[in-house]
């Protein structure tokens, strides 16, 4: 069992948060008090093992097998927009095959504002699209206009650590129902694969089922887990993940937080402390700030974005659902508006949904 321990010589200028276990829990190892928080790690057999925390039957019950979400089949891009693709996309590579007239470029930019791109996009693009004389077609200069707004690719792009004995940090937050808690389970997913320490911080403490749904996922991906009681304080939990992370060398942390509307300044307010905290308990830390973004939502949700990220900071963000949307162009006017990269895209409900961004290939996804 983990002890956890005051950290020494860190004496934070404002108190670090605590919820009631926490406070009561200081020094002691008393069973009853234990339960009150939640350590936990269980292993899977598609998945190394790497921690020296062993699972107990207890805690690796509610590890589910014939939940379709254990298909771990990589998800395909193409088939994830097959929407979008048989769409919006359908009928401007319609337009644009023809050799478009001036009518016709209007109604291309109708088609890609009807994409989602909002409209000062749109214009852009055809604007420079239709004068592009280094094209060998309409097709090809929209292409490449489309390309061009969006972010390069960093292949292997992870997170990192601010300094030796220090865990990455990946903070997941977003509005209500996004998909967050799913991310983070097929986030573990791929880096218990790749043989990386994972610890799940239950940061959600708004529904007691959010602590037991990321529960599951650490179970099934072999992942740590740390949470306190439903209604706790979110930054203690964080503060106190990142204590046990620390102590047990975890590569990485990835923090569940409850969705909130951008609108309620007192839960934005709660998720400005929780970022306070990871640089306290972490001088140097460069957190992950992901923003997951619902493709369904569109343009609100890009409103919802620039909120986000005035509180807290967003580094990236994770497109979910691209697969429900018939409008994949949200993701240009999301790098072009917030000129913040997607890291992932998620094209279903399957564990292996989650794919890193790769912009040619989502482009090519689109046109080919
Ligand atoms: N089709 C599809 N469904 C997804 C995707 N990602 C998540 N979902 C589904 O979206 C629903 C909500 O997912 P959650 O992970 O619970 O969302 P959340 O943001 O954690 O929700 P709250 O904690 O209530 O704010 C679930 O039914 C997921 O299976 C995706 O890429 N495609
Ligand atoms: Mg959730």
């Amino acid at each position: 069992m983990f002890l956890r321990r005051k950290p020494k010589n860190e004496e934070p200028a404002e108190p670090a948060p605590t919820s009631e276990p926490i406070e009561s829990l200081w020094h002691t190892d008393e069973p009853e008090a234990v339960n009150a928080i939640v350590h936990a790690e269980a292993s899977v057999p598609a998945v190394p093992s790497v921690s020296s925390q062993p699972s107990t039957p207890e805690e690796t019950s509610t590890a589910t097998t014939a939940d379709p979400l254990d298909d771990e089949t990589p998800g395909d891009l193409s088939a994830g927009l097959a929407r979008s693709r048989g769409g919006f996309m359908s009928k401007l590579r319609g337009i644009l095959k023809s050799g478009p007239s001036s009518a016709d470029w209007e109604s291309v930019e109708e088609l890609l504002i009807a994409g989602d791109l909002g409209g000062e996009l749109a214009l852009e693009i055809v604007e420079k699209a239709r004068v592009r004389k280094d094209m060998p077609s309409a097709e090809a200069a929209v292409r490449a206009e489309l390309s061009a707004r969006l972010i390069p690719a960093e292949p292997h792009w992870r997170p990192k650590a601010g300094g030796p004995g220090q865990p990455a940090v990946i903070l997941m937050v977003g509005v209500n129902g996004t998909g967050k808690t799913t991310t983070i389970g097929k986030l573990a997913h791929v880096y218990r694969h790749e043989g990386t320490s994972v610890l799940l911080a239950a940061a959600d403490t708004f529904r007691a089922a959010a602590i037991g749904q990321l529960k599951i996922w650490a179970d099934r991906t072999g992942s740590q887990f740390v949470a306190h009681a439903p209604n706790a304080d979110p930054a203690a939990v964080i503060y106190d993940a990142l204590d046990a992370a620390v102590a047990r060398n975890v590569d990485v942390v990835i923090a569940d937080t409850a969705g909130r509307l951008h609108t309620k300044s007192n839960l934005m307010d709660e998720l400005a402390k929780m970022r306070r905290v990871i640089d306290r308990r972490l001088p140097g830390a460069s957190p992950e700030v992901l923003f997951v973004l619902d493709a369904t939502t569109g343009q609100n949700g890009l409103s919802q974005a620039k909120v986000f990220h005035e509180t807290v900071g967003l580094t990236g963000i994770v497109l979910t659902k691209l697969d429900s949307t018939a409008k994949g162009g949200i993701v240009f006017a999301i790098e072009d508006s917030l000129h913040l990269p997607v890291r992932f895209v998620g094209v279903g409900e399957k564990l292996g949904d989650l794919l890193p961004f790769d912009p040619e290939a989502f482009v090519g996804a689109l046109f080919d």
